[in-house]
């Protein structure tokens, strides 16, 4: 093997000028297996013996117990949980009979000690045994959580729960939850009279969300979680932000009225006013939390994932859960809390894809809460009818996530479920979820008739009593609350919103928004300019890329490397290290992450099989053949290295997991975040995240992102599914103009680099750059180990860059050039070939980079050189309905004034799975820009 001093000056960090970001440890990415232990153990010793004492109890009272059990398993399906009385709840289930368990209703009495969890711990008969049962599991709350696996932790849920029911809540705690639901009521109605069309989505009928939400967010803050990542829907989120995360009223009425929420001098077109970004500190008992609202689009559930990576990122920053030094740290400061609809939460597969998330070493945050705010429809949909299960939460069950199910028109119930909630993350650091069943005052919107399609129900609705007065009347009659003041409260508040709303509407005010953009971390950041097209000097010393390409390879002196992965992989890149040239792709990979770590920027790599890498080029993640140990080099650069290399090998998803990397990609704009697809075709299973995120939400919510999604494409005769990364859908999603020369201000980067170094350099101007943009990556297949594409050190040397456009560098006499191809992608080599064996010299090949911005001063710049050309061609191995055609066409036309000819597949519908065809077909392909016109 040769050793690194053979080959390289060993470099000097202490000499690198850029700040050290991160600080992390390296043990979180050696080995998995160490570090990610996110499971319970029994290492509260108190639970363990207290399990031996109660299983002690439970085989003196086995048929006792096993009717104590049967409460505790099948409570929940007899509770009274609907405030509609809808359910046809039979309250003769046989398993909670005591005749079942040979157990009589007479005047015997039980020790129940260890048994059940009531304060009093004497010896009781079977009725008030049933009693106590009752009131905890079959009442107006109850739990399901049979289904966990580990015998401590269900020990401490039923504990837990008992003791929480039996627990009083402050008076100031009830007070202020009547507050908080007669505010939440008094937003909508001001609502409803001063903006009688405006689709608010209301919170009524479940407006004990607002007593849940207080006990969240005061839970956390007291158990000292210093900040809150949250999502939610359409449904009350203006009362949350308006009357608890102190939205400014001023924002939200300038806005229904249709003013920006942006500042004059930025293009961002916004969004609609519930799916605005939101943060603010909230303080409990001193004790500070600031709680992150994240933008959502109306796709529903889509942000889920996205809470979760931001979360994570923040984790990362503050070594906080996984991050942390300590194994049994399970977050301690990082929260994060999603809040559903019940019909999205039954209905939308990412739900799903975010609950598998939960435990997975690279993705885990340390335990989610979920709410359901379960109104019993969705849009016109009963929820029964929206569900195989019997219950819209139905789904949690499989991920070992305890479940409470609570009536709505009890928001003390509301609350105490949010402090179990609360309590159980912090313990166990696993999701929990609350469904709470409520109901819908209004249609979908408050425009809408639900009686047209529900009248039976909108008949009991319309009947009742909101949630907020019969709070009220409850603590005025235990005399905790005098009308006078609830009344002066909620015309105080009333009075704050119709000054703001007098505000937005005199004649002469000037609405200025806030700005919420490129704060804190992001202050280094700029808005991209929309009158310039700027080039970064993305190269690197020599040194530099030496030592970081030995490194790469660096494997401990006890570690057994598989023999093949040693001679391909670690062999033969410290060969072309050592002579600087022949650098392949992956290669070129590792450079560009190991020099940006070691500037100081984290990489994570997210995605199926990243580690190896699914064409088994990459081998950034070895494994030991002995142990099964994995190492990661890029991670072992220098003792005192603080910025590291996260190779997250995903589970087979690919929106949440996608949609997990945005939002990770949105904390901090340095970290890179790169996302692979296994094969580029499976990027449409995360089509939401890409329309309503990557693609736009720097549009709409002026966030930037630096994500990066590498799509392996390429004509290869691999069938239907396994060639095209349809980077048309990419491209026509651009924001790149047609007829105008594009800036810097696009909405993401497409490029389908053809050489290493042009690889290296795409990836690193990523962070380089004093903004923020996506960037997709057409990247390849069979160029990964083509003899032809390979590259110099040289090429990614200081002062070089990224090259939108690269010139044909074969041939001598450009006079001599009649003909123009120009071609996008691995294509390239082939046409190359081709045109050696037909010897021609009067064509050239020029290879168009990125399309998105269009580079057309690169191409104009290139062109000029050809004088006598007066044939141009666009060649391209996709069909003419495919690839970039469409795109490059009225571009060439219309800027350039260069009309070109098109070579390639006939429009088709599909990709030839046929082997002859696709054979026939790319021989077409290749010779077609050759012949005549
Ligand atoms: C992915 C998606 N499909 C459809 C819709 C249209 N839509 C908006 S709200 C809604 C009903 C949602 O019901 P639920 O999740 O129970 O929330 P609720 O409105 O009852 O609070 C539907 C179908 C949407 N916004 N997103
Ligand atoms: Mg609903």
């Amino acid at each position: 093997m040769f050793r690194c001093s053979q080959i390289i000056k060993h470099f000097n960090h202490s000499n690198n000028k850029h700040a050290i970001l991160a600080n992390l440890t390296p043990k979180n990415y050696h080995y998995q297996t160490e570090i990610y232990t996110n499971k319970f153990e029994a290492f509260d010793e108190k639970l363990s013996e207290k399990l031996k004492n109660t299983n002690q109890s439970r085989n003196n009272q086995s048929n006792l117990y096993r009717f104590i059990n049967a409460y505790r398993q099948h409570g929940y399906r007899i509770a009274k949980l609907d405030p509609l009385n809808q359910q046809n709840n039979n309250n003769k289930l046989s398993e909670l009979d005591p005749a079942t368990y040979g157990l009589e209703r007479d005047s015997t009495t039980y020790p129940i000690q260890d048994l059940i969890h009531a304060s009093d711990s004497g010896k009781l008969t079977i009725d008030e045994v049933e009693n106590y049962l009752k009131t905890i599991y079959s009442d107006k709350i109850s739990i399901e959580f049979e289904f966990i696996t580990c015998p401590e932790e269900k020990l401490w849920i039923e504990q837990k729960f008992e003791e929480h029911l039996s627990r009083p809540i402050e008076t100031q705690t009830r007070l202020d939850i009547l507050d908080l639901l007669m505010k939440s009521q008094a937003f909508d109605h001001f609502l409803a009279e001063k903006f009688p069309s405006f689709k608010r989505y209301s919170l009524e009928g479940g407006e004990s969300a607002m007593a849940f939400y207080h006990s969240i967010f005061s839970g956390l803050a007291k158990n000292d979680i210093e900040q809150l990542i949250m999502g939610i829907a359409h449904r009350g989120r203006l009362n949350l932000v308006t009357c608890m995360l102190n939205l400014d009223p001023v924002l939200l009425f300038a806005k229904i009225k249709g003013r920006s929420e942006y500042s004059a001098d930025v293009t961002a077109t916004g969004d609609i006013s519930h799916h605005f970004p939101c943060s603010t500190d909230l303080t409990f008992d001193g004790k500070k939390i600031h709680v992150s609202l994240l933008q959502n689009p109306s796709h529903l559930e889509a942000v889920d994932p996205l809470v979760l990576g931001k979360a994570r990122a923040k984790q990362m920053s503050s070594k906080d859960c996984l991050y942390s030094d300590d194994p049994k740290n399970i977050s301690k400061k990082i929260a994060s809390f999603l809040i559903h609809g019940d019909a999205a939460f039954a209905g939308q597969g990412i739900v799903s894809e975010t609950f598998q998330l939960s435990k997975l070493p690279s993705y885990s945050v340390g335990g989610t809460i979920h709410l359901i705010t379960n109104n019993q429809l969705g849009f016109t949909l009963p929820s029964n009818l929206g569900r195989s299960g019997h219950f819209n939460s139905d789904l949690a069950k499989g991920f070992d996530c305890p479940i409470i199910h609570v009536n709505g028109d009890d928001p003390e119930l509301a609350y105490r479920a949010g402090q179990f909630a609360v309590e159980y993350r912090n313990k166990f650091g696993k999701d929990v979820l609350v469904d709470m069943v409520c109901f819908r005052k209004y249609g979908h919107n408050e425009l809408d008739d639900p009686s047209f399609t529900n009248p039976l129900m909108y008949k009991t609705i319309n009947s009742r009593e909101t949630v907020p007065n019969m709070y009220k009347k409850i603590l005025l009659d235990e005399n905790l609350a005098d009308s006078g003041s609830v009344e002066l409260e909620v015309k105080n508040f009333e009075s704050m919103l119709a000054e703001a709303l007098s505000k937005v509407e005199k004649n002469n005010y000037k609405f200025e928004p806030r700005n919420t953009y490129l704060n804190g971390q992001w202050s280094d950041m700029r808005l991209s300019s929309n009158n310039e097209r700027s080039t970064w000097n993305t190269g690197c010393s020599l040194d530099l890329l030496r030592f970081v390409g030995v490194k790469s390879v660096s494997l401990p002196d006890d570690f057994s490397v598989h023999p093949t992965v040693e001679r391909a992989h670690v062999h033969k890149r410290l060969e072309r290290i050592r002579d600087g040239k022949k650098i392949d792709w992956s290669t070129a990979e590792a450079l560009a992450i190991g020099s940006l770590i070691s500037q100081g920027y984290n990489v994570r790599i997210s995605g199926q099989d990243v580690g190896r890498g699914t064409f088994s080029h990459r081998h950034a993640m070895l494994v030991d053949q002995k142990n099964n140990k994995t190492f990661i080099p890029l991670n072992n650069l220098d003792q005192n290295q603080k910025s590291f290399f996260e190779i997250c090998n995903s589970f087979l998803s690919e929106e949440a997991v996608m949609g997990f990397d945005y939002g990770f990609s949105l904390d901090s704009p340095n970290n890179l975040v790169i996302w692979e697809a296994q094969f580029g075709d499976f990027f449409n299973g995360a089509q939401i995240i890409i329309d309503t995120y990557i693609s736009s939400g720097e549009t709409k919510w002026l966030y930037q992102s630096g994500l990066v999604l590498l799509l392996p494409h390429g004509f290869d005769g691999a069938g239907p599914e396994h060639s095209s990364c349809r980077i048309e859908r990419f491209l026509q999603m651009s924001s790149s103009k047609e007829d105008k020369v594009d800036s810097d201000d696009i909405n993401y980067f497409i490029a389908n680099p053809t050489t290493p170094a042009n690889y290296f350099h795409l990836l690193r101007r990523q962070m380089m750059m004093p903004f923020r943009k996506p960037l997709i990556v057409a990247s390849p297949k069979n160029l990964l180990r083509l003899p032809e594409c390979v590259s110099t050190l040289e090429e990614m040397c200081e002062n070089k860059s990224f090259r939108p456009v690269i010139d044909d560098e074969k041939i001598d006499g450009k006079d001599s050039i009649k003909r123009v191809i120009f071609v996008f992608g691995k294509h390239f080599y082939a046409l190359d070939n081709e045109r050696t064996k037909r010897g021609l010299k009067d064509v050239a090949l020029i290879r168009i980079e990125e399309l998105s911005p269009f580079p057309a001063h690169e191409i104009r710049n290139v062109m000029q050189q050809y004088k006598n050309a007066k044939e141009f061609v666009w060649s391209q191995e996709e069909h003419r309905n495919m690839g970039a055609w469409s795109f490059v066409s009225p571009r060439f036309e219309n800027i350039l004034g260069i009309k070109l000819k098109y070579s390639g597949r006939e429009a088709h519908n599909t990709i030839a799975g046929i082997g002859e065809l696709h054979a026939k077909e790319a021989q077409y392909v290749i010779n077609r820009p050759f012949e005549k016109f």
